[in-house]
C-alpha cells in the first residue's frame, strides 16, 4: 500500500469517525447536563403515582379533604417542657490537633450540644441562622415527628434564611439513641459539621441499666477530617473493673464504619434506639454501623481493666474503656449480622401480617447518577399510602457501593434478609444498611401522616438521585423543592 493511499483511506475512515465521536460526545454531555441540572420548582406532595407497587390492594380515596402538612404538629404530653437555642453559624474551629478548619456549628461546636431529654417530655428547639447563606434546617433523625417538625426544606417548611429562626416542637416518646443533622443541601451541611446527638432516655429506667455509665460517641466526616465526638484523636471513658458501659456509637459520615471492641465480650443492646430483645453475648465480632444508623453497645470492664472499641475502617479515633494494659488487638473476625441475634418476642402480632400494599425499591446507579427503580430524585414517582395501612417495602441492593436507606417519620421492622426470614429478636430500624446484592423486606406500619423523605443516607448517594418521597394520600405542602426557593434538601 502507498502512502498517498493510505492517507485518503485514513481521510476517508477517520474523518468521518472523528465526526461520530464528537457528535457522541456532545449527547452525552447533553443529557449528563439535563440528568444533573436541579429542578426549578416541584410540589412533592404531587407524586402520586404509585412507584414499583408489586400489588396495591388499597383504593384510592378522592373524596379525603386536603390536610397540610403544615397543621399536622405535636399532640398533649403531660411530660414537662424541655427548651433548648440552637444557633447556626460560620465558625473557624480549633481542632485538638493543632488545625484549624472552616466549618458550620451550632452553638460554635461540631457536633452541636448533645441534647438529652426524658421518654415523654415535650422538646422544644429555637434554631437560629446567623449567617449561613443557603439557609439550614434540622431534621430529627430517627424520631417520629408529626409531619411540620421533620425539618425538611422544601417539603416541611422553608429554609431558615441568615437572621430567621424556626421553633421545633415535637414529643420524645420512644427512648433511644438519636441525631439531627441540616437536611437543606444535606450532603454538603452535614460534612460542614450541622449535625449532633439527641438522647431520649427512658422515663423509668431499668434496674439493669440504674448503674451503668452512659456514653455517646458520633463520628462525623467534617471536610477531610474524622472526628469522634469533635475530637480527632479518639475518647477517653474513665471505670474501674466490673463497671459496666452503655456505648452510644453513631455514625454521623457517609460511609459504613466497621467497629471492633477488644478487651471484653459485649451485647448489641440497641439498634437505631430499638432495644434487641434478649441480646447474647458477643465476642471478636466486628459491628457494621451503616450511614445515619446508632448502635448501642453494653460492655462489663474485665478485670485486666481495659477495652478497647476500633473504628476498623479509619484505624483511628479508638474509644478506650477503663484503665490498665491494652489488650491484645483483634484482627478482622466475622460480621456481626441481626438475623439471628437475640431472641423472638412470643405472642409477635407480626405472624398475622397481610400487608395492604407492597412496593420493591432497587438501589442501584447509571451512568452519572445514582437512581430507585432506575430513576434519580424528583423522577421517582412516591410510594402513596393510606393512614392505618400496613405496607412491605423490598429493598434490593443493585450496586454503587453501600446504601443505608432511611425513612423519615417511620420505624420500620425487618422481615427477612436475602429471603430468610429474621430468627432472632425482633430487629426495629430507621436505617437499614443494604449492600451489594443483598434484598431485604422490611414493613412498617402507616400511622404517621405526612410527606416523607425515603434516601441513602450516603449522603453523597442522595444528593445524587437516591432520595424519594412516601406520601399520604390527601396531605398537601405550600412548600417548594426547587432553584426558585432555594429550598434543596438533599443537595
Ligand atoms: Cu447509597
Amino acid at each position: 500500500m502507498t502512502k498517498k493511499k493510505s492517507s485518503k483511506r485514513l481521510f476517508k475512515f477517520g474523518v468521518p469517525l472523528l465526526f461520530l465521536l464528537l457528535i457522541g460526545i456532545t449527547i452525552s454531555v447533553y443529557f449528563w447536563q439535563i440528568r444533573l441540572q436541579k429542578p426549578q420548582e416541584i410540589n412533592m406532595a404531587d407524586h402520586l403515582h404509585s412507584s414499583g407497587a408489586v400489588s396495591a390492594t388499597g383504593m384510592h380515596d378522592h373524596s379525603a379533604t386536603a390536610v397540610p402538612c403544615e397543621a399536622i404538629v405535636a399532640g398533649e404530653t403531660s411530660g414537662p417542657v424541655r427548651q433548648f437555642d440552637l444557633t447556626a453559624a460560620r465558625t473557624v474551629l480549633q481542632l485538638d490537633n493543632g488545625k484549624t478548619a472552616d466549618a458550620w456549628t451550632f452553638n460554635g461546636s461540631s457536633p452541636g450540644p448533645e441534647l438529652r431529654v426524658k421518654e415523654g417530655d415535650r422538646v422544644v428547639v429555637m434554631l437560629r441562622n446567623k449567617d449561613i447563606e443557603d439557609g439550614v434546617t434540622i431534621h430529627w433523625h430517627g424520631i417520629n415527628v408529626p409531619c411540620s417538625q421533620d425539618g425538611i426544606a422544601g417539603v416541611t417548611q422553608n429554609a431558615v434564611q441568615p437572621g430567621e429562626q424556626f421553633t421545633y416542637t415535637f414529643v420524645a416518646s420512644a427512648p433511644g439513641t438519636y441525631w439531627y443533622h441540616s437536611h437543606q443541601m444535606s450532603s454538603i451541611q452535614a460534612k460542614k459539621g450541622l449535625l449532633g446527638t439527641i438522647i431520649v432516655e427512658p422515663k423509668e429506667p431499668s434496674a439493669q441499666l440504674s448503674s451503668v455509665k452512659d456514653v455517646s460517641a458520633l463520628y462525623q466526616q467534617l471536610g477531610s477530617t474524622f472526628l469522634l465526638n469533635g475530637s480527632t484523636k479518639g475518647l477517653n471513658v474513665q471505670g474501674d473493673a466490673g463497671d459496666q458501659v452503655r456505648l452510644r456509637l453513631t455514625n454521623g459520615g457517609n460511609e459504613t464504619i466497621n467497629f471492633s471492641v477488644d478487651g471484653a465480650p459485649f451485647q448489641v443492646f440497641a439498634m437505631d434506639g430499638h432495644d434487641v430483645h434478649e441480646p447474647g453475648l458477643l465476642d471478636g465480632v466486628l459491628i457494621p454501623i451503616g450511614a445515619g444508623q446508632r448502635y448501642d453497645l453494653l460492655i462489663r470492664l474485665p478485670e485486666s481493666g481495659k477495652v478497647v472499641v476500633r473504628n476498623q475502617s479509619a484505624k483511628s479515633l479508638p474509644i478506650t474503656l477503663g484503665s490498665g494494659s491494652d489488650p491484645e488487638p483483634s484482627n478482622g473476625g466475622e460480621m456481626f449480622s441481626f438475623v439471628d441475634y437475640g431472641t423472638p418476642m412470643q405472642d409477635d402480632p407480626l405472624r398475622k401480617l397481610k400487608p395492604d400494599r407492597s412496593f420493591e425499591l432497587k438501589l442501584g446507579q447509571s451512568l452519572f447518577v445514582n437512581t430507585i427503580n432506575g430513576r434519580s430524585f424528583h423522577e421517582i414517582p412516591s410510594m402513596t399510602v393510606k393512614e392505618g395501612e400496613s405496607v412491605l417495602i423490598t429493598l434490593v441492593n443493585e450496586g454503587g457501593g453501600d446504601h443505608p436507606f432511611h425513612f423519615h417519620g417511620h420505624t420500620f421492622r425487618v422481615l427477612s434478609k436475602n429471603g430468610i426470614p429474621l430468627k432472632g429478636s425482633p430487629v426495629y430500624l430507621d436505617t437499614l444498611l443494604t449492600k451489594k446484592d443483598e434484598i431485604y423486606e422490611v414493613y412498617l406500619e402507616a400511622n404517621n401522616p405526612g410527606l416523607w423523605m425515603a434516601h441513602c443516607h450516603n449522603l453523597g448517594h442522595a444528593s445524587m438521585g437516591m432520595s424519594m418521597m412516601l406520601n399520604y394520600e390527601g396531605i398537601t405542602t405550600p412548600f417548594r423543592v426547587g432553584t426558585k426557593s432555594g429550598n434543596l434538601p438533599d443537595l
